[in-house]
């Protein structure tokens, strides 16, 4: 994990360049003699018998691009803060290091330099070391793990074969997003404003194959449980992880789609949060890229809407979903039925109703969503308010009416109040049995799959006879092929992997006949989502952590690191553990209990970056003031989860 991806890396701080400050006490003699006692007396491994009260004190561990930086310095210093306070008062604290050595970044510095991968990504790892070592951060060196260790992803696998089992990784077709230059899936979150958060190229959709966590079935309880964290974790973080999930009550309700020529009769469900406005639908809408739009349109549309979709393909969703944009869409020929007042609405394709949103289907009210009467200005279709809110005609203004108000022209539902209205509709529409209430998640199933090299082999095998085969566990790990290196790992829309034809071709473990590996990789975010649970025992053969230990040390009591993981990170390794304690391998179901969110460190008020030329580097600091005159003036010069300045400070005060 990157802990300030923006912020200078590649600074050679184990490099003594600059000589100290004159006037600053002799740091370098201390410096020397210290690491060697400690590691003599072992201060920093926790004893670990029960002896001492136990807590469990844990820094996001580090990406190894380059080396560590004034980032790295600011986070490890808090979490070096935390465990030393509490092994002052008494407690036997468990404080590790590690690194989350898969990704992308070694793949493309391999293609660059005709290497493999683990060469960059270990020798990167040896320097970050010896700077951490430097910095006399006190971790407990003999827990040291690296994601990319056969040993580690070996339990990564296990893990998934688990999930696998239990129905909680499947394989789906899907349209996914597309970064045409780096030829690979990016997650929704991985796409910033419609462009590839790497290289910035505009992002398209393509249909593959993908590997799935069902994280949807745990939307409840990600959302509860958060009651427990509440006051021990930053309230924005909870925030943000409350809205990524997207709680969003409301109801199912079912619209007969008339049959034409050729075109059979057919149900369409809708997700709506406004039943109560079913008298004011005047038009319906489905997601233009949606198979749904290819299933209903009629002979004379299809042209129009085939070259609709293309035009969609090339938007983002937020684009999609903006209010600026002026809306398109395409009558597909065919009419819903209004299962509670019989009316003929007329059904378009658009791009502002998204394919993977509720069902992909709305009815549009355009009295009282703006995008619908944006929609319906656009193409002359009807307004018809139902909601008395007091306010102005929208087919006038323009402006749609969402406030509360007294249901009219609604039949049945006529003088009930908004809140009264939404329980009276659905009790209709459950009589008549054309809807229901529904709870609807913004949250999606987790897409895991990589088509690249440097990252976790998906543990199946695929036979012709048998279907998906997982490898037994007896056959774990899966080992990446290590002649692969330089430009057989470039990307090419399949995985590198395929093309290691002796590593693909395989017997089925179930018949016998020949068959092939999976040539998926997973997302590095797998790696990440249970690296807490290994620290308590790294070195455990029998399974990814020992059970006998796993219940004296987790959850972990304090978690230290960016707020950039605010959402994913931190959302999955708390799926990742509610599955595993449903395994019943873990009496714990939330993995931090606490957590801080330390600031960046600036310069002038600006994340420090090569291109910016405004780059503190550490091992220049340490060179002139030492470990703790930099450390102190990180914990001193602002509160923890505030920005650190380096323009308005200097280590210069703390040093003399
Ligand atoms: C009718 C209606 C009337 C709606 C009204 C809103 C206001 P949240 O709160 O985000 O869950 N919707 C449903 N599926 C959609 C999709 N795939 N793409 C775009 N919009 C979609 O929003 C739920 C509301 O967003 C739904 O309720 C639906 O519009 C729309 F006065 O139905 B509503
Ligand atoms: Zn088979």
């Amino acid at each position: 994990m990157s802990v300030q991806p923006e912020t200078e890396t590649g600074a050679q701080s184990t490099v003594a360049g600059e000589t100290p400050e004159e006037g600053v006490y002799s740091f370098a003699s201390m410096e020397a003699k210290w690491p060697q006692v400690w590691e003599d007396l072992k201060v920093f491994t926790p004893v670990d018998d029960g002896s001492r009260e136990r807590r469990y004190v844990l820094d996001m561990f580090p990406y190894p691009s380059g080396d560590l930086h004034m980032g790295h310095a600011e986070a490890f210093a808090m979490g070096d803060v935390v465990a030393r306070y509490l092994r002052q008062k008494g407690f036997d604290v468990l404080h590790p290091i590690g690194w989350d050595s898969f990704g992308l970044p070694a793949e493309n510095a391999a293609i660059k330099r005709n290497a493999h991968p683990s060469e960059w990504t270990y020798a990167n790892i040896d320097t970050q070391a010896a700077s951490f070592k430097r910095y006399a951060i006190s971790a407990d060196w003999s827990r040291r793990l690296h994601t990319s260790d056969p040993e580690y992803y070996r339990w990564t696998q296990w893990l998934f074969k688990r999930f696998y089992e239990r129905g909680l990784a499947y394989r789906k077709d899907s349209p996914v997003n597309w970064c045409p230059k780096d030829l690979t899936v990016l997650a929704n979150e991985q796409v910033v404003n419609g462009a590839c958060e790497r290289c910035g190229t505009p992002v398209t959709k393509k249909s593959l194959n993908q590997w799935y966590f069902k994280i949807t079935d745990y939307a409840d309880r990600l959302l509860d449980d958060m009651s427990e964290l509440q006051g021990h974790w930053p309230e924005r973080v909870l925030a943000m992880q409350r809205n990524w999930i997207g709680r969003s009550e409301g109801a199912h309700v079912r619209f007969a789609i008339e049959a034409t020529d050729g075109r059979p009769e057919r149900e369409v469900t809708v997700f709506t949060t406004r039943p109560d406005t079913l008298y004011g639908a005047t038009f319906f809408v489905v997601a233009a890229d949606a198979h749904l739009a290819l299933d209903l349109v009629t002979p004379e549309q299809h042209d129009a809407l085939m070259a609709y979709r293309e035009k969609v393909k090339a938007l983002s969703d937020i684009e999609r979903q903006s209010t600026e944009r002026e809306k398109t869409g395409v009558f597909t020929g065919r009419y819903a039925i209004n299962p509670l007042n019989g009316e003929k609405l007329p059904v378009w394709a658009a791009d502002y109703v998204l394919a993977d949103y509720g069902t992909g289907a709305i009815m549009a009210v355009p009295a009282h969503d703006q995008r619908d009467l944006d929609f319906a200005r656009a193409f002359d279709l009807p307004v018809r308010p139902v909601l008395n809110t007091g306010g102005e005609d929208p087919a006038e203004t323009g402006i749609a009416t969402a406030g509360e108000g007294t249901l009219m022209n609604s039949g049945e539902l006529d003088g009930l109040s908004k809140a009264d209205a939404i329980p009276a509709a659905i009790a209709i529409l459950e009589k008549l049995g054309t809807g229901e209430k529904f709870v609807n998640f913004r949250l999606r199933d987790w897409l895991l799959s990589r088509q690249r090299f440097w990252g976790t082999p998906i543990p199946i095998i695929h036979c012709a006879e048998c279907g998906e085969v997982p490898v037994p566990d007896d056959q774990l790990p899966v080992t990446l092929p290590e002649n692969l290196r330089g430009e057989a790992l470039s990307p090419r829309g399949t995985s590198p992997l395929a093309a290691a034809l002796e590593w693909v071709n395989v017997e089925c473990p179930n018949c016998g006949r020949a068959a092939q590996r999976d040539t998926d990789t997973m997302d590095t975010f797998v790696d990440s989502s249970w690296y807490f649970l290994r620290f308590v025992s790294p070195h455990f053969t029998e399974g990814p952590f020992d059970p006998a230990k796993i219940n004296d040390w987790m959850p972990v009591g304090q978690y230290v690191g960016g707020v950039e993981h605010a959402i994913l990170h931190l959302l999955y390794a708390r799926f990742f553990t509610k599955v595993i304690h449903d395994m019943g391998m873990l009496d714990a179901d939330e993995p931090f209990s606490a957590l801080l969110n330390q600031g960046q460190v600036l310069n002038g008020g600006k994340a420090m970056s090569k291109s910016l030329g405004n780059g503190v580097d550490l091992g220049e600091q340490l060179d002139k003031f030492g470990v703790d005159a930099v450390r102190l003036t990180m914990v001193f010069a602002s509160p923890p989860e505030d920005d650190v300045d380096w323009a308005d400070v200097s280590p210069s005060g703390s040093a003399k």
